[in-house]
């Protein structure tokens, strides 16, 4: 095997975000950004030489190419062998599945999400430790050093291998398995979940789904999962062959971007279970016929009934939620006895707490619900998780979330992001919240009493790592609460988020429309952080 050390100049916004590093395609394609990143990586992980590494990505445009590029690096870097799902692919959740099963060092993982794929649009790619989940700060941190100090990275000369058949070939000493990207996830899943009683539900005549894979990475493992092995009918798979631009669309599973599922569930003869999944397939949008369920209430539900699946009837050892996602799960955790986390946004701060086996479930407001099963929040596990659900409890998606809010009580809750606002305004409209955000507590706002406001901070429990900085926390003496962070995903401009969510107890009143049980909320947010004088908007881009 021939290896070259290239000479390159460092890129200095090479900082990995929320989740990895996202960049526009036409920025990972300037003249040797994507090695940089790769060989950056590398040279953060010690002990590599002869381990195992897993490569895949969601499919999107520049994924094959990326691929190609992994492999003549990682054999140039020293790696024994890489597992890549056939055609370069991967969901994100099944990557965190292999690289457990096989006990692989780590994993590459190609994706930007539900970010807009194509020529024009974005891509991303984020390293995975061996415990399968997202690299920890201090990892990504020193990706980020190394990638600010490059001078020269490592490539064996080599012609692109074909990823479209499964089978072995190799690039000097290292070993190149084309693995099948489904079939370790579907085997997971069949061990969790009661597969059996699912079949009888979806071939009972009485129920009816539909699953939109919103042209994205899930399309393959619906098929395998709930076509092949549940038996639901092709023409409840929407959108199931992949595309490298997502067919144009943003697959985002929330109201706004998939309305086309939103639409057929709102319907007169509307079905009565409807899921999408985002562009990696670790998100998850859960609908009942004419009801959404929000993600903060899903992960609620998925923890009080637990116990009646398979994989989890043994009961729970905790529940985390990340920061801004509501309390509803507080009050599961609470009743059951179990330890509440809560933790930043993003799912690498899970991964200790599920290591370390203090939680079972997590969660985030953001379509994302997962457990110890995997290191990434799971988009189709949650719906199968539904649908065992369904197949026990025999009740519809609206019943049981109502039961579930006259049980515990309903934490109204919503989103709103103002997407793509100038970053400078976005960055004094956080400010000047953190500015004022240690004299708020006893201010009133009409029936509101501010009980304390910071921005939150979290020390790891497992290893006592600190993250600060992490979001503008505005807590009434009610438990309501106000939440203001920037996202750490996108690729343009800033965007805003604005959390906002209100606990009610009575049963009379838990059935209004959030944002006129919110409305007294979203004027006080306003107040306090002068929205529109900063953003410039009159609306958020999407309300969830
Ligand atoms: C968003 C969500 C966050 C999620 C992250 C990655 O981050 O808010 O909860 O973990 O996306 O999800 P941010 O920083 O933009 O708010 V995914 O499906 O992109 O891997
Ligand atoms: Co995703």
């Amino acid at each position: 095997m021939k290896v070259t050390e290239k000479e390159t100049q460092p890129y200095f916004d090479q900082r990995p975000g929320t989740s990895g590093l996202r960049k526009k395609v036409t920025v990972f394609q300037q003249a040797n950004y994507l090695e940089n990143f790769v060989q950056s990586i590398f040279d953060s992980l010690e002990g590599l030489q002869g381990q195992t590494l897993v490569v895949g990505g969601d499919g999107r445009y520049f994924n094959r190419h990326a691929a190609q590029v992994i492999l003549r690096m990682a054999a140039a870097n020293g790696v024994g062998r890489v597992l890549v799902g056939r055609g370069g692919l991967l969901s994100t959740p099944a990557a965190s599945c292999v690289i457990r099963k096989r006990a692989a060092f780590g994993g590459i993982v190609l994706s930007a999400s539900h970010n807009p794929a194509g020529p024009d649009g974005d891509f991303g790619i984020k390293y995975n430790i061996g415990n399968g989940g997202p690299a920890p700060e201090k990892i990504t941190e020193t990706i980020y050093q190394n990638s600010r100090e490059i001078r020269r990275y490592r490539v064996a000369e080599h012609a692109d291998l074909d990823l479209d058949t499964l089978g072995e070939h190799s690039i000097g000493t290292m070993v190149v398995e084309v693995i099948d990207p489904v079939s370790d996830y579907a085997e997971l899943m069949q061990q969790l979940f009661d597969f059996d009683r699912i079949h009888a539900l979806i071939n009972s005549g009485l129920f009816q789904m539909r699953f939109d894979a919103m042209h994205a990475i899930t399309g393959p493992y619906a098929q395998e999962i709930l076509e092949n092995r549940l038996g639901i009918t092709p023409d409840a798979l929407m959108n199931a062959v992949p595309k490298e631009d997502f067919g144009g669309g943003h697959p985002d599973p929330n109201l706004v971007y998939a309305k086309e599922l939103v639409d057929v569930l709102y319907a007169a003869d509307a079905p009565d279970f409807g899921a999408a999944s985002d562009g990696d397939g670790d998100r998850n949008m859960i609908l009942g016929r004419k009801f959404f369920v929000t993600p903060s209430d899903s992960l609620a539900v998925l923890a009080a009934n637990a116990h009646l699946t398979p994989g989890y009837r043994l009961g729970l050892a905790g529940i985390a939620r990340s920061m801004p996602t509501s309390q509803a799960a507080d009050r599961v955790a609470e009743r059951l006895g179990i330890e509440l986390f809560e933790t930043p946004t993003g799912w690498k701060f899970f991964g200790n707490l599920l290591d370390a086996g203090k939680a079972t479930l997590c969660g985030e407001e953001s379509f994302g619900t997962g457990s110890d099963h995997v290191r990434e929040k799971d988009g189709l596990w949650a719906v199968l998780f539904w649908l065992n659900l369904l197949a026990v409890r025999k009740e519809s998606v609206q019943q049981i979330v109502t039961s579930h809010w006259r049980s515990y009580g309903r934490n109204y809750y919503s989103r709103h992001d103002y997407e793509s606002v100038d970053g400078a305004r976005a960055g004094e409209l956080m400010q000047q919240l953190r500015d004022q955000c240690g004299a708020l507590a006893g201010i009133r706002y009409g029936n509101y009493e501010v009980a304390f406001s910071d921005d939150f901070a979290y020390t790891d429990p497992v290893d006592g790592s600190i993250s600060e900085r992490q979001g503008i926390r505005v807590g009434f003496s009610d438990g309501s609460r106000i939440v203001f962070r920037l996202s750490g995903t996108g690729t343009e401009g800033a965007t805003l988020r604005v959390y906002l969510e209100r606990y009610e107890a009575d049963p009379d009143r838990q059935l209004q429309d959030p944002q006129q049980a919110l409305a007294g909320l979203i004027d006080i947010a306003e107040q306090i952080a002068r929205i529109r004088h900063y953003t410039g908007r009159e609306a958020p881009t999407v309300i969830t």
